[in-house]
């Protein structure tokens, strides 16, 4: 527990009708008491009105709830001061505390004072970040799955297992005169496998969470002049690409983000695939290229006024294999007689649509979110973890693919058994039973400050 008391805004520094300031630590009920015109009325869960005095004046009338150790969310004494949300009166509330000792709080310091308490541990620390800089609803539904347990029930079963198969071995080694064998080596190998499996499928639910955070990539692509640029404008409500009759006049990857279904969308606009005709259009086609080649869903354009052309062949061959949504754009320039050749031509694919009448949108997003939905129909129940929580699991994995090695070659029973706690250390430290002050330090600095 510490011994100082801390505080910090706990809102953002706008003018905004209500701010709140947390104060927490074993000084707190003393510290807010005595500027607060009803501090005697003070008292665990209760919330109490009243006014911040300064000096005999008025500075604002707040809403105080105070918490007593170890029922917080810090685990210490606490307070939660909710006064107008003016940066000026939350600045002049923060002074007064710090006039009574106590001092503002680092980055992430409420959380690491939970964690430190056992109110919660990393996973769960991780968990609550996520649910505030979340752009999407599915990740912040895995966040508060994960807040409430879900990623530490996952590793506490792992580390049950190896528990029980290290308990198992050692005492293979204390009887070991006496010819007794407790696991024979096929058995422990295949416990470490099945636990290995367990490991390989947290990391995964791990991958799946870092990809949704960091946005699902859309590239949309298509010869030059079909309309890629005028699309992505139309999707973001906004002039960001420019759209021209001139061919090849998109040669950057423009990015761009939309939250759609739930998601987060990087919405990619690409030079047009062709053949180029200057340095910096063979630049930007490579991109485009590149661009196909690492995404797994695309948007294809292509121009129903012009039909399809060699050119929208090679970009529909190239996406032959990904998941693709290809949009039969500027339909307004044609009767719907042929649209409907030209989706024949495509084998029933196409929707319809027109960047500038807005025809077909609704039927794109939908296309967009069903396509991601059934790309993610198993995998919403990620997990959101740093990328130091990813690299203890993949050291993990290769500590039980070395351990598996020593129980092939009949290795001794103290080497295995040293390995096994060499796992439960590694995996101890996702969970943060098993981790040093300055990791921890350098966790919680990432987190917001009143937090
Ligand atoms: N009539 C019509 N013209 C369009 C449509 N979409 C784009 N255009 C025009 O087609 C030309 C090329 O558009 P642009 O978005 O720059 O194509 P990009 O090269 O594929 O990015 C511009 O003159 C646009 O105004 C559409 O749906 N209907
Ligand atoms: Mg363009």
């Amino acid at each position: 527990m510490s011994d100082d008391t801390i505080c910090a805004p706990a809102t953002a520094p706008v003018n905004s009708p209500i701010a709140m300031i947390r104060v927490s630590g074993p000084d707190t009920f003393r510290a807010v008491a005595s500027l607060f015109s009803r501090g005697k009325a003070l008292e665990h869960r209760r919330a109490v009105y009243g006014s911040i005095i300064d000096e005999g004046s008025i500075v604002d009338d707040v809403v105080v709830v105070g918490y007593r150790a170890p029922s917080s969310f810090t685990g210490e004494d606490m307070a939660e001061i909710s006064c107008h949300g003016n940066p000026i009166v939350v600045n002049r509330i923060l002074a007064l505390l710090l006039s009574r000792g106590l001092r503002i709080a680092e980055p992430g310091e409420f959380s690491s004072r939970a964690f430190l308490n056992g109110k919660i541990d990393l996973t769960e620390a991780e968990a609550i970040n996520h649910i505030i800089t979340a752009r999407g609803e599915w990740e912040i539904e895995a966040a508060v799955r994960q807040m409430h347990g879900s990623l530490r029930v996952a590793i506490d079963r792992i580390r049950q297992g190896l528990v029980e198969l290290k308990a198992d071995i050692e005492c293979g080694i204390d009887f070991s005169e006496e010819e007794i064998e407790f696991v024979g080596e096929e058995e422990a190998s295949c416990r470490l496998s099945e636990i290995r499996e367990l490991v390989e499928t947290v990391l995964r639910r791990c991958r799946v969470g870092e990809r949704v955070s960091r946005g699902i990539d859309l590239p949309i692509v298509g010869r030059p002049n079909v309309g890629k640029s005028s699309v992505l404008n139309l999707m973001l409500n906004a002039e960001r690409a420019i759209v021209s009759s001139i061919p090849g006049t998109t040669r950057d990857t423009i990015s761009e983000s939309v939250r759609m279904g739930g998601l987060f969308i990087n919405l990619m606009d690409t030079a047009g695939i062709d053949t180029p005709s200057c340095e910096i259009e063979e630049i930007g086609i490579g991109l485009s290229l590149a661009r196909m080649s690492s995404s797994s869903l695309l948007m294809v354009v292509v121009d129903a006024s012009s039909g399809i052309l060699g050119e929208d062949r090679r970009v529909l061959d190239l996406a032959a294999g990904k998941r693709r949504i290809v949009l039969l754009n500027k339909a307004d320039l044609v009767d719907d007689e042929a649209l409907a050749r030209l989706r024949e031509e495509l084998g029933g694919e196409g929707i319809s649509f027109s960047a500038k009448t807005g025809r077909g949108l609704k039927e794109l997003e939908a296309a967009i979110v069903s396509t991601l939905a059934g790309d993610f129909a198993d995998q919403r129940d990620f997990f959101v973890a740093d990328i130091r929580m990813t690299a203890l699991l993949e050291e993990a994995l290769a500590v039980m693919e070395r351990t598996d090695g020593i129980i092939k070659d009949k290795g001794p029973g103290e080497i295995i058994a040293f390995e096994l706690q060499t796992l439960l250390d590694t995996l101890g430290a996702v969970t943060g039973e098993v981790t040093a002050d300055d990791v921890l330090n350098s966790i919680f600095s990432r987190f917001c400050i009143g937090k």
